[in-house]
């Protein structure tokens, strides 16, 4: 990576077709993106799904990436996989998914345009963000949002569990 590289948090999410699967191979997939460097990786926490809940449980995960992409050319870069995972964006907005890659942070940039908002606006009140996030970064701050550690996050509410260890590799 060049100096001016950033350090970009991924989520990762998914809910379709052995979600566990689908999120480590999203993950190794990331980590061959050019122009992106995988350097931490969270374990895989398993939860109800936030908002309409019938549609099954989401397995959860969070990358860490050193990158020299432009904000956009990383966004467009992970709707890339998204579609290569077989996404499909058929409108419905919170409905199951096979991937979902979410920009949660990059850098210490706060951004708000058409179709790219980062920090992502909703990470604050989503423990399948803020634990796996915490596990790789504890002290990562977020635009906006101030210091991670500061956060007060709530274990119990919704209930999440770790279903796989980070690989120690990492
Ligand atoms: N719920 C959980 N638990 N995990 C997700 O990744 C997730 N993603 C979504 C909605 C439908 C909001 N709910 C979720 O997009």
């Amino acid at each position: 990576m060049t100096p001016q590289s950033v350090v970009a948090a991924v989520g990762i999410g998914s809910n379709l077709d052995d979600p566990a699967r689908q999120v480590g191979l999203a993950m190794a997939r990331i980590a061959t993106l050019s122009g992106v460097e995988l350097t931490a990786q969270s374990s895989l926490y398993q939860s109800a799904p936030l908002g309409p809940v019938d549609q099954p449980d989401y397995v959860n995960a969070v990358v860490l990436v050193e990158t020299d992409l432009a904000p956009e050319a990383l966004l467009a870069a992970l709707q890339r996989v998204e579609i290569e995972f077989g996404r499909v964006r058929d409108g419905t907005r919170w409905g199951p998914r096979v991937l979902d890659l979410d920009l949660l942070v990059y850098g210490d940039r706060q951004i708000e345009r058409d179709g790219l908002v980062v920090p992502h606006p909703r990470m604050a009140e989503r423990n399948f963000v803020l634990l796996p996030l915490r596990e790789i970064a504890p002290d990562i701050v977020i635009p906006g949002l101030g210091a991670l550690a500061g956060l007060d996050i709530d274990e119990r509410e919704p209930p999440i569990r770790r279903i796989r260890e980070r690989s120690v590799s990492q």
